[in-house]
């Protein structure tokens, strides 16, 4: 076939076209610059992010919890430079990833100096630097988190911002799913007609709340993140909202569902957002789910290792569910590598191998430089080995799975 690559170039052509592909990013707690100080950046954020956090306690065990959130955000940075990037070489992958967005950036950080390098961010206007990171990352489009529960957002919203393209609304309800009674306060105190019992008419009033969001947001997808101990089908109010409202909705609207699995919440409440752990689920609820629900597209991340390769063969019984990203604490390059093969192994080019779950737009930089550079190496080591029986790729049809797989190709609207 004309315009096959020659086998010892197959690799090659598979990192480059990895390497250049467009990302849409399908999960990220980024905003654009009209939704004001939502959208994080810098280098005291990069610093502050609640991976770093963690990993300071670790270092520092006699800094108390107290001492620590009272400090501003210069200072925090300051601490967590000190004990993660001076008193320690900074090799996790969270050290590493703002060392990678720095130097990407073009700045010099063998010298140490945080305070140059603050002065560099100081020069920096919101929108330039926007389209820098975009460009640098390679990133065209990242997927929000939208909560119109979020007390900071929700006004946000009210005044109908202008929303740069780049940046996709995604209709987060965690706190439907997970705290009926609160949400319910807030649902009546906007004029929903809602009572704690899920009555006939208040679950007509969740799916309108839904459908009025929907409606506002044009999400790509709603989402939410759940306990390890996620049942289905569960007589709970979760359980209740999720079959009448979310997936009723979800069905009329050809909206894909996103669920985030795994998730133990404040372990350790003194970290705050550091604060969550994870636990591995009973992968048969999700089989469960998708058997119940085949109209219903499911987006899938679950955040224990030990339920990848169950997620992998759920995923091969029902073409309604797409697995996605390397989540959180799965965001390492050793799980990513287990990951990715494990996934095209078993599901070839139909999954989504990695998102950044960035929550400062600089981590776009790091999170695609380190996930491009392992997704590319086990994705080039795969088409070798096909290769190796003769079939040999073209370049147009290596660069169109990879779109595929990275692009947004599998996402229903985008
Ligand atoms: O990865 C993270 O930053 C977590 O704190 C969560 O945001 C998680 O990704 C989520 O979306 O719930
Ligand atoms: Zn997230």
């Amino acid at each position: 076939m004309a315009g096959q690559i020659a086998r010892e170039k197959v690799a090659q052509t598979v990192r480059e076209a990895m390497n250049t592909a467009p990302i849409l990013d399908i999960h990220t707690h980024l905003y654009p610059p009209s939704f004001g100080g939502l959208l994080l950046w810098g280098v005291d954020e990069l610093l502050t992010y609640h991976y770093l956090i963690a990993e300071l306690f670790r270092a520092k065990p006699e800094t108390t919890y107290d001492k620590f959130w009272k400090l501003g955000k210069t200072k925090q940075a300051d601490m967590i430079w000190d004990a993660l990037f001076i008193a320690n070489s900074p090799v996790s992958e969270a050290c590493r990833g703002v060392l990678t967005s720095l130097s990407r950036l073009g700045i010099d950080v063998s010298g140490r100096d945080l305070g140059r390098i603050r002065k560099w961010f100081a020069a920096q206007t919101v929108e330039g630097y926007v389209d820098k990171v975009f460009e640098l990352s390679g990133v065209s489009a990242v997927v929000m988190t939208n909560n119109p529960f979020d007390d900071e957002e929700k006004p946000v919203w009210d005044a109908k911002p202008k929303i740069d393209k780049r940046f996709i609304p995604a209709l987060r309800i965690d706190n439907l799913l997970n705290d009926w009674p609160g949400a319910q306060k807030k649902l009546a105190a906007w004029g929903y007609k809602v009572e704690t019992a899920l009555t006939k008419q208040t679950l007509e009033e969740i799916r309108r709340f839904l459908n009025e969001w929907a409606d506002r947001m044009k999400p790509a997808y709603m989402a939410a993140s759940l306990p390890p101990s996620f049942a289905y089908p569960e007589d709970s109010s979760r359980g209740i909202i999720l079959d009448e409202c979310v997936l009723a909705v979800a069905k009329q609207r050809g909206l894909p569902v996103g669920l985030m699995i795994g998730v133990k919440k404040l372990v350790n409440p003194d970290l705050r957002l550091a604060g969550d752990s994870l636990g591995k689920m009973d992968i048969s609820a999700l089989e469960r789910l998708c058997l119940s629900n085949p109209r219903v597209r499911f987006l899938i991340t679950l955040l224990s290792r030990e339920n990848q390769h169950e997620l992998c063969i759920v995923a091969r019984k029902f073409a309604n569910l797409t697995p996605f990203g390397c989540w959180w604490f799965l965001n390492n390059p050793s799980i990513i590598r287990e990951m990715t093969a494990e996934r095209i192994e078993t599901l070839g080019l139909s999954c989504i191998p990695q998102h950044s779950d960035a929550r400062v737009l600089d981590q776009l930089i790091y999170k695609w430089t380190h996930s491009r550079a392992v997704v590319g190496d086990v994705l080039a080591q795969k088409y070798e080995d096909m290769a190796a029986t003769g079939w040999l790729p073209t370049r147009a049809e290596i660069e169109r799975d990879v779109r595929k797989i990275v692009g947004g190709g599998l996402l229903n609207r985008y």
